[in-house]
């Protein structure tokens, strides 16, 4: 198996796609901003939109170390779902939803919103009750989940094998229909395009490395590689690196992060008709429009803030993925890569205020927040506009890390950890 990125190409095709030189390339900073977003991922680009577009705010800068999009955003395996076990989870991923469902619409840019469905497979007894008990929680939140026998599953995914002699035997599986995938780089370009466009600065190659405190403690500003910026809002929204920044203004956070890691196939034909996740044996796969199989793996086992991550871990992955569908035994692999993932005790984001005046936090989406991308940055704005929390992310503070008040998502989270 090769190893290479192909984020250079994938950075070409969007100069190409979207005329991004012209559109959003650089602008010189200004010495200050009314909001100040750190990181030009989904949620960071999703919140300087809604900030713009619902709450009038334009005099905005997305600082970004890197490009636009090359972090998470477009390293993962685009799966959309909403089936997590309690009403805050509910709230948050059936808002992103409602949103995913309009979002083509109203950036005027095709994101590729698919909902072909995601089966969530059970091997075992502690699986099926464990499903069960989310398909139970969900209809009662209004998130739509069934239970599929094995050959129900077979049914509604062809390749799968459910021969009861399988390593990994289908028992059954849960099933919510509403679930999909998106075009992982559109969503950053779309927002990206939707922002700029109401005046909305994108500053590339441009790192957070201090956050200014004044002497009340409120936060002022933040030094760049490319100088001082100063504004009395800043919302960092960078994924995996969210404790080193948090640090430079004082603040412990809760998190912990780990390499997680995806491939692709080389291209066929369509043969892949939805999502499959099976969480026991670390496996997840879809096709995408282009005809990759793209398939997700486990966390490493020990945190790391290394793009790669270890190659056992991909092997354990393909063996499980040719098990479950030995059609694929003889498809070539033909990329790897890795993303850092920040992850919370309890497997659920902070999307909220911290205790530093004018200082917001998203973060702690750990393996699962593309698919929260527009109902995160929505309600992220809203708590950036106004200084309080949206009634939708009420729940996800960091003082439940104090009062013990946790939203325990280990097992809807999916991925292992
Ligand atoms: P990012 O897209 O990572 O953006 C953060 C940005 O901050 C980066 O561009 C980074 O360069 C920038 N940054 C960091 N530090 C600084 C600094 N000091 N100064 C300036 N900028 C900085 N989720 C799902 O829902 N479904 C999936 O199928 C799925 N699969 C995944 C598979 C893999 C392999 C990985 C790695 C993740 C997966 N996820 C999935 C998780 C998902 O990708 C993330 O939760 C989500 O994309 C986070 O988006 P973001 O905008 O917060 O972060
Ligand atoms: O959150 O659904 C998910 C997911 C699948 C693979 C990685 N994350």
């Amino acid at each position: 198996m090769r190893r290479y990125s192909a984020f250079s190409l994938a950075r070409e095709a969007m100069r190409s796609h979207t005329g991004w030189d012209k559109q959003w390339d650089n602008p010189e900073p200004r010495s200050r901003y009314d909001v100040i977003i750190v990181g030009a991922g989904g949620h960071g680009l999703g919140t300087a939109y809604y900030l713009a577009a619902e709450h009038g705010i334009t005099n905005i800068a997305v600082l970004e170390k890197g490009w636009l999009g090359g972090g998470n955003t477009g390293r993962n395996t685009t799966i959309i779902r909403s089936n997590y076990l309690y009403d805050e989870s509910a709230g948050i991923y059936n808002h992103a939803i409602k949103l995913w469902e309009g979002l083509s619409a109203e950036l005027n840019y095709n994101v590729m919103f698919s909902q072909r469905g995601v089966m969530m497979l059970a091997h075992n007894v502690h699986d099926v009750q464990v499903a069960q008990r989310h398909i139970h929680a969900n209809r009662l939140n209004g998130v739509d989940n069934q239970w599929l026998t094995p050959e129900e599953a077979k049914a509604f995914c062809p390749p799968l094998n459910i021969s009861r002699s399988a390593r990994y035997p289908v028992m059954g599986a849960a099933l919510q229909k509403k679930g999909g995938t998106a075009r992982h780089d559109a969503v950053a370009w779309g927002y990206a395009r939707a922002a700029s466009a109401r005046g909305v600065h994108i500053i590339q190659n441009c790192e957070v490395t201090g956050i200014h405190r004044g002497a009340d403690g409120a936060v002022t500003g933040v030094e760049t590689t490319r100088g001082t910026i100063n504004a009395g809002k800043v919302g960092v929204v960078a994924a995996g690196h969210t404790s080193v920044l948090m640090e430079m203004a004082g603040l412990r956070m809760p998190l912990e992060s780990f390499p997680l890691q995806a491939l692709v196939s080389e291209p066929v034909k369509p043969v892949f008709p939805c999502v499959v996740m099976s969480n026991s044996v670390h496996a997840y796969i879809s096709q995408s429009d282009k005809g990759e199989l793209v398939i997700g793996a486990g966390t490493d086992q020990y945190t790391s803030y290394s793009q790669t991550g270890g190659l056992h871990i991909l092997s354990h992955t393909l063996e499980a993925i040719c098990e479950m569908f030995p059609m694929f035994t003889r498809m070539k692999m033909l990329r790897t890569w890795g993303g850092i993932v920040d992850v919370t005790p309890d497997r659920s984001p902070i999307l909220a205020k911290t205790p530093v005046k004018g200082l917001y936090a998203n973060c702690g989406w750990g393996t699962g927040g593309f698919k929260a991308t527009p109902g995160s940055a929505h309600v992220f704005a809203h708590t950036i506009a106004r200084d309080e929390p949206h009634e939708i992310n009420a729940g996800f503070t960091l003082e439940r890390f104090r009062t013990g008040r946790l939203i325990d998502e280990a097992a809807a989270a999916a991925v292992a950890h």
